[in-house]
């Protein structure tokens, strides 16, 4: 009774100020596309964890060691994540400002999706960067811009103060991730040349370059932005892009961690190497 009862409400939008947990809770079951979107990135987490200690059990070079720790951190984040939205723990229903398309209606916002991002995709930036060889500026910097990237994001999904902030929030957030990219692409590229691992480093740096960006495409679109998609299509979008960017993205750098181990050890010790044009290639 009370899962129609919820389905309802959010069907017509219509949902009362502050909801309880366990109605919030509810409304989640009762819409069974949005929860099979949560579902499946729990299960996939967990068979992801299993997998992937199996994987490393024989890994012995600290630095490979390391790629491996900070790739598990991903999935087990992300498991956490989703029982956070699933229970309604990390889920509120916010009435959207004047301006915005369904102004004065309750939407549904997982805003624990973007706090548990701030833990997940620095793990993803330091594999990254370990595997490119890069020095310690570079990775501060990268893992600072992206944890900025998330909280601003956090706070342009829980803006319910005007509808423009909301969006200077998304500007903020963008810069940030201007900077990631930046990193991503011109830096660690070059860093990933000298350190002979350029073949796996573009891989993974296109998979994570095409797939970031439509996280800030389907907020744009999503019913916290624009609302031209509704909720459930949102969160089917982000648990993909999360199924492909987390789980596969960790998979090809776990697999090619394991095979290429003694090139990960060779590598130079720290993360002190030298910036750019400083290869000894250059003497
Ligand atoms: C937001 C909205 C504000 C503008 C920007 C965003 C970017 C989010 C990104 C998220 C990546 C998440 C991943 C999660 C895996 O666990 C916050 C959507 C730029 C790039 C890869």
């Amino acid at each position: 009774m009370i899962e129609t009862a919820a389905a309802d409400l959010l069907a017509s939008g219509m949902v009362p100020l502050e909801m309880t947990q366990a109605e919030v809770f509810q409304a989640i079951r009762a819409d069974s596309l949005l929860s099979a979107s949560l579902w499946i990135n729990v299960a996939l987490a967990g068979l992801s964890i299993l997998l992937f200690v199996y994987m490393g059990r024989n890994v012995e070079d600290p630095r490979a060691q390391l790629i491996f720790v900070a790739t598990l951190m991903v999935p087990l984040v992300s498991i956490s994540s989703y029982t956070g939205l699933i229970s309604g723990l990390t889920v509120s229903f916010l009435e959207m400002p004047a301006g915005h398309a369904l102004a004065g209606q309750e939407v549904l916002t997982p805003w624990g999706r973007y706090l548990t991002w701030a833990l997940s995709t620095p793990m993803i930036l330091i594999a990254l960067g370990l595997l490119a060889g890069s020095n310690m500026t570079k990775l501060f910097t990268a893992v600072v811009a992206d944890i900025g990237m998330c909280v601003t994001g956090l706070a342009a999904a829980l803006t319910t103060s005007s509808y423009m902030l909301r969006w200077v929030w998304y500007v903020i957030s963008c810069a940030f991730f201007v900077v990631v990219l930046y990193i991503l692409l011109a830096e660690w590229a070059r860093d990933a040349e000298v350190a002979g691992t350029a073949e796996i480093f573009n891989t993974l740096k296109i998979l994570t370059v095409v797939l970031w960006l439509g996280y800030p495409v389907f907020w744009a679109l999503g019913a916290e932005g624009l609302a031209v998609l509704d909720v459930a299509i949102t969160s089917w979008a982000y648990s993909g892009m999360d199924i492909i960017a987390k789980y596969l993205f960790a998979f090809l750098l776990l697999r090619w961690v394991v095979e290429n181990e003694s090139a990960v050890a060779k590598m130079a010790s720290g993360l002190g190497s030298a910036s750019r044009g400083a290869s000894p290639a250059d003497d």
